[in-house]
């Protein structure tokens, strides 16, 4: 039996009180219902592999999993893998091996996870995939997902371009495109999506794509290496907000004005990047919130109950832009 947090002590001694002290009426007074839902039972205990540090969206993911960890008196046993599918493993072992009652983890890459993954579930330990995806041929090695929808954030960014070009009678736009981590879900869906939208028009030439693995430092340097080799460009769709701010400092650099030389397409929606929207140096974000906590927080109580989850969980997303009527109300992100 493991451990109760000291959240269930304090609401199991808080309780107890309630029940002695009278609170000033007649009847006599029956239980109190269970509102926290954890009263009497074991504290459920969480393994989660974040996959590192690499933007603000990263940061703010992990802080909202463990603030939410202890508003729902979940026990965290946090691993950060520093961006190495290595460490992210090897932190799945130590969470097989400490016997927790959930596995949840955000997967650097898709490929790669089957011999891990046969291990948890040979061990009974339900993993729950959070923020990206996994490529296995056995659906079986874990129970669901929570995170965004990659490919409608691509579509989005795609159908905003589209919007623009239709409004202002743009023609003949160069694209450039850098994209996230090779390899993981939201570099190839948003790039999917995005594609999708502007397939077939002739208004529209993607003029090559790059990674900057979603670092604020590579978006700048891929972004100078793309201005060198182009000679005009009119539009960035950028797949994170860090690569976009790094970009942006390259195109002012290269006395160029980012959101009207360039129309910048950015996804996420970190505070920095709403600043630049409202200044009009960015002309589309479109939403990717980190804010996952409390969902993962409520299917890990619903897994360690022995219940059955949705295969596929996805938070509801936004598209901030220039044509916004309340473009300036947008409240702060927390991000
Ligand atoms: O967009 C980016 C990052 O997987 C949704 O990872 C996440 C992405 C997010 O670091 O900023």
């Amino acid at each position: 039996m493991r451990p109760r947090s000291r959240a269930t002590l304090l609401l199991a001694a808080f309780l107890a009180l309630a029940l002695l002290l009278p609170l000033g009426g007649c009847a006599p007074r029956s239980a109190p219902e269970d509102t926290a839902g954890d009263g009497g039972e074991d504290t459920v205990l969480l393994g989660f592999s974040q996959l590192g540090r690499e933007s603000a969206w990263r940061m703010g993911n992990s802080r909202d999993i463990q603030e939410a960890a202890e508003r729902a008196g979940v026990q965290l046993m946090y691993d950060n893998a520093q961006q190495e599918q290595e460490n992210q493993i090897k932190a799945i072992r130590s969470f097989i091996a400490y016997q927790v009652d959930v596995i949840a983890f955000a997967p650097i890459v898709e490929q790669g996870w089957d011999t891990v993954l046969t291990e948890a579930r040979d061990a009974g330990i339900p993993v729950l995939l959070t923020d990206r995806f996994i490529v296995t041929e056995d659906p079986s090695l874990y129970v669901g997902y929570v995170g965004a929808d990659f490919l409608a954030e691509g579509r989005k960014a795609g159908a905003f371009l589209v919007e623009k070009a239709d409004r202002e009678g743009l023609e003949d736009l160069k694209i450039v495109e850098l994209s996230g981590t090779l390899s993981s879900t939201p570099m190839q869906q948003r790039s999917s999506g995005f594609r999708e939208m502007i397939a077939g028009d002739a208004r529209f030439e993607i003029l090559e794509t790059v990674s900057g693995d979603f670092l604020r430092s590579k978006g700048k340097e891929c972004m100078i290496a793309l201005l060198e080799r182009h000679e005009r460009i009119d539009v960035l769709f950028s797949h994170n907000d860090s690569m976009t701010l790094g970009a942006i400092e390259a195109i002012e650099e290269a006395g160029l004005r980012p959101g009207e030389d360039i129309i910048i397409i950015t996804v996420d929606g970190e505070q920095a990047a709403i600043d630049l929207l409202q200044e009009g140096k960015i002309n589309c974000v479109v939403e990717c919130t980190p804010m996952l906590g409390d969902i993962i927080m409520d299917l890990t109580k619903k897994l360690a109950a022995g219940e059955e989850i949705p295969r596929v969980t996805h938070p509801e997303e936004d598209v901030f832009c220039e044509f916004d009527a309340d473009l300036m109300d947008i409240p702060p992100r927390g991000y």
